[in-house]
């Protein structure tokens, strides 16, 4: 008998922004286990709410073999709870868990939660279905034969070599997403669509965890492949828009045409967005990006201090970045920067050098994020060779706040910056200007602007509650702006 696997997203802490999102990580998982015909369930508690003894009963009546949790930093501690509510309800069923925090934290984690069996380091495809044979075959003995996973036997942990990722993902089926009920994802009414073209990230930025994840090495899919997904998403799930979630979509430059081409060639027509480095660019690709519906492109800008981009090791400069917003303005994209403020060392000079990069370079999103020490990246290193604090609730590493003191830039500096900078950003032109363009995109970005707006607005405020069910946004990664899914989800 095929060992039943249910695989959980599990909820963010309540003071979190509710941010929902198709999880492609489960969704290849999902994939992974049934194109070799293992039975699979999910449980998305973030778009379901369970209570403990609401998730134990659907524990129960799915009854599976193996349950599997996956976590990030900010929802690994309500991950440990699912785990608790597992095990109380199927004791006979291996728990996993698998995502960034437990693989940067896997003795950590085994130590720390009894309900826990093992832990999936990095990608997970081919250890998942390892594990489900295992299972399936009653022999859990052979655990030390699987790479990519720490475990507990006789009250030890063991940890297997690394596994090597996966070279070809062309190989791999499409996410499951047809376990999510897609109209509970939608936004602004549309279908807006999930997918990563390629896996890896040569770069090393020292606050970020990606090259862990997903390694050094670039490994994209065919342009083919790619385009059959998104034709795939469109007539399947009605997708309306695509979000390239790549660390960086155009890190191969002939590969980003080939994609454009073939879109071109097969007239998907429909709005996206991706994510890249600003030294990943030419003005010709930013034009064919454009011309194959791209609306919006990301850029991880960082900084506007030379000091901190090198200190972040980057690997661009402030001039690059503000080449490569102007070129994509000139293209007739839009263009969103994310920045990281708060870093370790930096002054209140450089924070201005960054608001004065925005003023001068008018990109037409801003997502302030504030350094989080994520374990496993430099930055957390570095933070812990400064001797500064961190807290050790694990709730709290988001980045709408500083969870460290940089006594070269005190929090309440950083705050007052912060909302002086979007009170200047977020005016009635800037809601006017999206609003007429009315793409997509601009939609979302009109609405983070109205919200800034009426939450700083007593009359306003005191308007829209009369006239509408009109709620106030949660302090997010953008500022005081928008709902935290259109925030995340852009
Ligand atoms: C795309 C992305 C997003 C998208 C998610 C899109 C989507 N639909 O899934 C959006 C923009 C919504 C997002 C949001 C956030 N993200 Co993000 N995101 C990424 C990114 C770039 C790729 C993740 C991805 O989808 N990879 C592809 C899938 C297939 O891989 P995966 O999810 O890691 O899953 C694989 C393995 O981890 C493993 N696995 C995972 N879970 C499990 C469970 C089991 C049981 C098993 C066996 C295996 C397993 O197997 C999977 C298949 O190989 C990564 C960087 C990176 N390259 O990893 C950052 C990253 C994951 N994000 C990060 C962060 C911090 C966030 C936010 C907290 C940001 C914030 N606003 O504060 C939120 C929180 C989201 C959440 N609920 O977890 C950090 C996580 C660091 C950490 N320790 O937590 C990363 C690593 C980037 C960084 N800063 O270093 N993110
Ligand atoms: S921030 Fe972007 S460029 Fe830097 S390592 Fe992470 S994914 Fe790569």
């Amino acid at each position: 008998m095929k060992a039943h696997v249910t695989l959980v997203n599990p909820p963010y802490p309540p003071e979190a922004g509710q941010s929902v999102f198709l999880p492609l990580g489960i969704g290849y998982l999902a994939a992974a286990l049934e194109k070799e015909g293992y039975p699979v369930d999910v449980v998305d508690c973030q778009t379901q709410k369970y209570t403990p003894q609401a998730l134990e009963e659907k524990f129960r009546t799915l009854n599976p073999d193996i349950i599997g949790v996956t976590s990030a930093t900010v929802t690994y501690l309500q991950a440990l709870q699912v785990l608790k509510s597992a095990k109380t309800a199927v004791p006979k069923a291996l728990t996993l868990m698998g995502g960034p925090h437990v693989s940067v934290l896997d003795q950590q984690a085994l130590t720390e939660s009894p309900e826990l069996d093992i832990v999936v380091r990095g990608e997970g495809e081919q250890t998942i279905l390892e594990l489900a044979k295992l299972v399936s075959s009653k022999h859990l003995h052979g655990l030390s034969a699987i790479s990519g996973i720490t475990y507990k036997s006789s009250n030890q942990t063991f940890s297997t070599p690394d596994r090597p990722f996966i070279q070809d993902i062309d190989s791999l089926p499409y996410p499951a997403h047809h376990h999510f009920n897609t109209q509970l994802y939608k936004l602004f009414g549309v279908n807006y669509m999930p997918i990563i073209t390629s896996r890896g990230c040569p770069s090393a930025c020292t606050f970020c965890l990606a090259a862990k994840m997903c390694g050094h090495g670039f490994r994209g899919r065919s342009p083919k492949k790619v385009v059959d997904e998104l034709v795939w998403l469109r007539d399947t799930f009605h997708a309306g828009a695509f979000a390239f979630y790549d660390d960086t979509f155009t890190f191969d430059l002939k590969r980003a045409f080939a994609i454009c081409a073939e879109m071109k060639q097969r007239k998907l027509g429909l709005p996206w967005d991706c994510r890249t480095r600003v030294d990943r660019v030419s003005k010709e690709l930013l034009r064919t990006l454009h011309d194959t519906h791209c609306q919006l492109i990301h850029f991880g800008v960082e900084s506007g201090s030379p000091e901190m981009l090198k200190l972040m090791r980057k690997g661009t400069t402030v001039e690059l970045n503000a080449q490569a917003i102007r070129w994509a303005k000139e293209a007739g994209l839009s263009v969103a920067v994310s920045l990281v403020i708060g870093y370790p060392t930096e002054t209140p000079a450089m924070l201005k050098q960054t608001i004065d990069f925005l003023h001068q370079t008018k990109p037409d999103y801003v997502y302030m994020c504030e350094a989080v020490p994520y374990p496993g990246t430099e930055l957390a290193a570095f933070i812990k060779t400064l001797g500064l604090e961190v807290p050790s609730d694990w709730n709290q590493y988001r980045e709408e706040t500083q969870i460290f003191t940089n006594t070269l830039l005190p929090l309440e500096k950083l705050e007052e910056t912060k909302k002086e900078f979007f009170d200047h950003y977020f005016t009635t032109s800037y809601f006017l200007r999206k609003k007429l363009k009315g793409d997509f995109y601009s939609q979302i970005m009109a609405r983070a602007a109205l919200n800034h707006l009426v939450w700083n607005s007593k009359t306003l405020r005191w308007g829209f509650k009369k006239l509408s069910k009109f709620r106030q946004p949660k302090k997010s990664v953008g500022g005081y702006s928008t709902s935290e899914q259109e925030q995340q989800q852009m």
